[in-house]
């Protein structure tokens, strides 16, 4: 007897992915998890704006060629003008508001409480990632006690007693499959923090804590830059982010916290 199994159900969504993902496409690896949902989108609307170019020239030359009618009829420029005027304005209209909730998928909708959260500071020219430490709180920073010189590049302030377990690193590390809730500083300028395989771009402003939460899902190294041109130095700011496998993560913190002064 032939076993009854459902197939299993495809949502369009992955299918389309799937399809486009085996097209060459000058693209760096998409390591996160919200990577390939932007992909496709970017896809879609490369692919519709070609379509809709090769249909508008196409259009342009039958009105070349054919003859005009003396008096088109109300029926017939309801045809021809205003209903593909209606369909083309629902499409950008549909594309706007996906591109909208993409965009909002790592920046309005909070991270998960239970994210990794890192903080991320910005300077002329280096970047510098600070983990909260076994109280999950960051500990309070001051301006004035800004000095890479004496060790302290993000000016924590040693008598916070949260500031006692703060890590500084100046290489990012995270583990894999686990959402991460960055929090973005810059000292000096505006830089700008992106790591292509992660889908990430965002400015760093001074004076503002602004937040980005994404999940990396493939262990690797890539690198991290910046995409402002914040000074002369703006072609060397850049760090690696190191993704690891969660237990090595959990190894990698453990020998950092111990080896803090
Ligand atoms: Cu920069």
């Amino acid at each position: 007897m032939i076993p009854l199994t459902m197939p299993h159900p495809v949502a369009p969504h992955a299918l389309l992915s799937g399809l486009f993902r085996n097209l060459p496409w000058p693209l760096p690896q998409d390591a996160s998890a919200h990577g390939p949902a932007l992909d496709l989108h970017l896809f879609l609307n490369l692919w519709i704006a070609l379509g809709l170019f090769a249909l508008a020239h196409l259009l342009l030359l039958i009105g070349l060629l054919r003859r005009r009618s003396p008096e088109p009829s109300e029926d017939r420029i309801w045809r021809i003008e205003y209903l593909p005027l209606a369909a083309l304005a629902l499409l950008f209209i549909a594309l706007a508001v996906q591109a909208e909730r993409l965009w909002a998928a790592t920046r309005y909708t909070g991270a998960d409480p239970a994210a990794l959260q890192v903080e991320v500071t910005g300077m002329q020219f280096a970047w510098y990632f600070r983990y909260p430490g076994t109280d999950a709180t960051f500990g309070t920073t001051q301006p004035q006690l800004v000095s890479a010189a004496e060790g302290n590049p993000l000016g924590i302030d040693p008598s916070d007693p949260h500031s006692h377990d703060d890590l500084v690193t100046s290489e990012l590390v995270l583990p894999a499959g686990r959402e991460v809730d960055l929090r973005l500083h810059a000292q000096d300028v505006i830089h700008g923090f992106a790591i292509p395989e992660m889908r990430l771009k965002q400015n760093a402003v001074p004076g503002q804590t602004i937040h980005i939460h994404f999940t990396p899902t493939q262990p690797g190294t890539y690198a991290i830059l910046c995409t402002q041109l914040c000074g002369l130095g703006h072609y060397r700011m850049n760090a690696n982010l190191r993704v690891l496998p969660p237990a090595d993560f959990a190894q990698w913190i453990a020998e950092k916290e111990k080896a803090q002064p």
